[in-house]
């Protein structure tokens, strides 16, 4: 990750006073690291004397809940007084953090799309970024958004101005992104950062405790379900896939970010190279893929399930039946693998 001068200093440009309406908006079904750095986005502007709204288009997952300041953020979907559309409609600048393409926002997306005239930047580390921003920091060698917005801050101002609930919503995503340190791109600077992190006093076992020890008896016993009656695996055992109906969501008592790691878990399986989950919505099914080594998901995403992301990481949607889904995964699979995609 490479921030140029001439990048920072049309930042800075943007930001001169006099102070700015501002908005920071993250994606749909907001995450760790979605959260996270625009938590500490907030804060830098805010200390910059700036006017900062958050949004986000739906509920962020409640084991992000004790996060400070994440009371502030504003959800689109339930926001009856129409508090983002109105911070949308006045904003100078809006910052995308954490997704490549307005188209992202899905619901947010058109209210976003109203407001011409603010200056948009994106913040992420999604591959294919859309070009329509006014500025990006796109780096998608970056593990985490919170790790290009820690490298925007040192950059910019210094470490010296993170503050410990800053370093705690940087450290969030950085910590959710990868898989809890396991994922790609643990490279030496972003061990430099969390040091710097570290340095301000967090208490790491903690935030570790908070976000991935939070969850309700409903989530352990649909994990429990969803691995033992819904995990299938395709090509020798090297490919799984899991899915979860409306139904069996509402027998477990499911909760927005109730399903986050089901996809990974298969990867516990040495033989399994590439895993999907299937999660009916009430319009479409969200289609999650993770995979190691040189098993590109990203691609595997764009070809078949019209969505993209990282190699290892990506996702998509599909517009018909859970079972026809699940029908074109098993050809697309198969056609994969014979192209060579599985190695
Ligand atoms: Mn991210």
């Amino acid at each position: 990750m490479e921030i140029t001068l001439q990048q920072t200093e049309s930042l800075r440009r943007m930001l001169e006073t006099p102070a700015r309406r501002i908005v920071i908006v993250s994606h749909t079904n907001p995450d760790g690291d979605a959260v996270g750095s625009s938590l500490a986005w907030r804060d830098v502007l805010v200390r910059m004397g700036h006017r900062v709204t958050c949004v986000v288009p739906n509920r962020y997952p409640y084991f992000l809940d004790w996060m400070t300041g994440i009371d502030g953020i504003v959800t689109f979907k339930t926001d009856e007084k129409g508090v983002a559309a109105s911070a949308i409609a006045e904003a100078d600048i809006i910052f995308c953090l954490d997704f490549n393409a307005v188209s992202r926002l899905e619901i947010l997306s058109d209210t976003l799309a109203g407001n011409t005239a603010a200056k948009r930047v994106l913040i992420d580390h999604h591959l294919s970024p859309d070009p329509d921003f006014d500025l990006m920091f796109s780096y998608p060698d970056s593990s985490s958004t919170c790790f290009v917005v820690y490298a925007l801050i040192e950059k910019m101002f210094g470490t010296q101005i993170i503050t410990p609930a800053m370093a705690e919503a940087l450290y969030v995503g950085m910590m959710t992104d990868t898989g809890n340190f396991s994922f790609s791109y643990l490279t030496p600077a972003l061990y430099r950062a969390l040091a710097v992190l570290a340095e301000t006093g967090i208490d790491i076992p903690r935030i570790h405790n908070n976000v991935y020890n939070a969850y309700t008896e409903g989530r352990a016993r649909l994990f429990g379900y969803a691995i033992d009656r819904k995990m299938k695996l395709l090509e020798e055992g090297t490919v799984a896939y899991m899915s979860l109906l409306e139904s069996e969501m509402r027998r477990f008592q499911f909760q927005q970010g109730d399903s986050e790691g089901f996809v990974n878990y298969a990867l516990t399986i040495k033989k399994v190279k590439m895993s999907a989950m299937f999660l009916a919505h009430r319009k479409f099914i969200r289609v999650s893929l993770r995979s190691r080594g040189d098993v590109d998901v990203n691609l595997f995403a764009r070809r078949y399930f019209n969505g993209g992301g990282h190699r290892n990481a990506a996702g998509g949607k599909s517009f018909v039946s859970m079972d026809d889904t699940i029908a074109h995964y098993v050809r697309s699979v198969r056609e994969f693998a014979e192209a060579g995609g599985l190695g």
